[in-house]
C-alpha cells in the first residue's frame, strides 16, 4: 500500500474550500489509487467553519482520506507537505488600490512561502489560486529560497477550460474533441486565450472558426471576463469550477499531459517567447512524471503578440510593484 500523500490546502473554509476538500478526499487530485493526508490551514476566525468541513469529510467515509490536521500555523500546516494548494488570499474590496492589495497579499505569501521553505516536503509542488495569483506565486516563491523556483505555479486552468467551452459551443465541437488551446499571460482581465494553435478534432481551431470580429470582440472578452458574469448571476464568485480546475492543475501536472496535447499552468518564466526571466507567467506546458516544459517553437503571429505582450506588462508592474513594497 502506498505512503499517504501531504495535502495543505489553505483558505480552507472558504467556498473554494468547500468545493475542493471533498474531491481532493475522494482522489480526484492525484488518483483513484493514491491515500491522502489533509491539512487545513485557516485564520483563527476560520477555524471552527474548517472543523465542520472536517467533520463532514469524517462522515464521508473516503477509503482514501488517512487523516485531516487543522491549524492556524503555517508551520505546522506546511510540514512534510508534497502539495500545497494556496486557496487563501485577501479580496480587493471598495475602495482598495493595487497596493494595498499587493501589500495585503503579501502578507499572507510571503510568510507562507516561508514555511514552505522550512516545512515541506523535498518533493513540494505548490499550486497558488487565491488572487492575484500569479503575483501571490512569486511572493511565496521569493520566500523560498531552498525550494526550486518551478515548484510555485498559479492557476490559469479555470481560463484554460473556460476558453475550451467556449470554443467548443461557437463550434458544435465536443470538449473533448479540443487540444492544445493555450492561456498565455497573467490570470486578470488581460490574459490572453489562444486558438492559434489549437485543434478540434485535429483541424486548426483558428481556421475552423475563421472569424477574427468573434475572437477578438466575443471569444477573448468572454472568457477573461467571466469571473464577474458568475458573480452577476450566481451573486458569488465561481468556486465548484475553481476548485475543479485546481484538481485539473494539479492532477496534470503530477499525472501528465495526454501524448499531441498541452495545459496551460502561470509558472516561472525562463525567458521563453520573449516573456521576462523569472516572472509567474501562463504558458503552453507539456507535463511527465511531475515535471513541466514549456512547448516550444510555435509561430505567434502579430494579433497573438500584442496581447501576449500586454498581458506581460501587466505582471511586469505588479512584480515592480511588490519589489518596491520590500515582498520579494
Ligand atoms: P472565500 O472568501 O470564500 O474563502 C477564503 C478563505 O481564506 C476564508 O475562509 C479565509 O478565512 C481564508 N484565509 C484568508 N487569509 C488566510 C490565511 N492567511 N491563511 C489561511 N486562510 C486564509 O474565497 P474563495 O471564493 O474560496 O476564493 C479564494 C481565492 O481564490 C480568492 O482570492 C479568489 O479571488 C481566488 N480565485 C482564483 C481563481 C483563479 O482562477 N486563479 C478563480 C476563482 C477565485 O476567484
Amino acid at each position: 500500500t502506498r505512503t499517504p500523500v501531504n495535502v495543505t490546502v489553505t483558505g480552507a473554509a472558504g467556498q473554494i474550500g468547500y468545493a475542493l476538500l471533498f474531491r481532493i478526499a475522494s482522489g480526484h487530485l492525484l488518483g483513484a489509487d493514491v491515500p491522502v493526508k489533509l491539512r487545513l490551514l485557516e485564520i483563527p476566525q476560520g477555524l471552527k467553519a474548517a472543523e465542520g468541513t472536517a467533520m463532514e469529510l469524517d462522515d464521508s467515509a473516503f477509503p482514501l482520506l488517512r487523516g485531516i490536521e487543522i491549524t492556524d500555523d503555517p508551520n505546522v500546516a506546511f510540514d512534510g507537505a508534497n502539495v500545497a494548494l494556496l486557496v487563501g488570499a485577501r479580496p480587493r474590496t471598495k475602495g482598495m488600490e493595487r497596493g494595498d492589495l499587493l501589500s495585503a497579499n503579501g502578507g499572507i505569501f510571503k510568510p507562507q512561502g516561508k514555511a514552505i521553505n522550512d516545512n515541506a516536503a523535498d518533493d513540494i509542488k505548490v499550486l497558488v489560486v487565491g488572487n492575484p495569483a500569479n503575483t501571490n506565486a512569486l511572493i511565496a516563491q521569493a520566500a523560498a529560497p531552498d525550494v526550486p523556483a518551478e515548484r510555485f505555479t498559479a492557476m490559469t486552468r479555470l481560463d484554460h477550460n473556460r476558453a475550451i467551452s467556449q470554443l467548443a459551443r461557437k463550434t458544435g465541437a465536443a470538449v473533448s474533441d479540443i487540444r492544445r488551446l493555450t492561456i498565455w499571460g497573467n490570470h486578470s482581465a488581460t490574459q490572453y486565450p489562444d486558438i492559434f494553435h489549437a485543434e478540434i478534432a485535429g483541424k486548426n481551431a483558428a481556421e475552423t472558426v475563421n472569424d477574427e470580429a468573434w475572437l477578438a470582440d466575443t471569444f477573448i472578452p468572454t472568457v477573461a471576463k467571466r469571473g464577474a458574469a458568475i458573480i452577476e448571476a450566481r451573486g458569488a464568485s465561481s468556486a465548484a469550477s475553481a476548485a475543479n480546475a485546481a484538481l485539473d492543475h494539479v492532477y496534470t501536472w503530477v499525472n501528465g499531459t495526454a501524448e499531441g496535447d498541452w495545459t496551460s499552468m502561470g509558472i516561472p518564466s525562463d525567458g521563453s517567447y520573449g516573456v521576462p526571466e523569472g516572472i509567474i507567467s501562463s504558458f503552453p506546458v507539456t507535463t511527465k512524471d511531475g515535471v513541466y516544459e514549456i512547448v516550444q517553437g510555435l509561430d505567434i503571429n502579430d494579433f497573438s503578440r500584442a496581447r501576449i505582450d500586454a498581458s506581460v506588462k501587466e505582471l511586469q508592474e505588479e512584480r515592480d510593484a511588490v519589489r518596491e513594497l520590500g515582498l520579494i
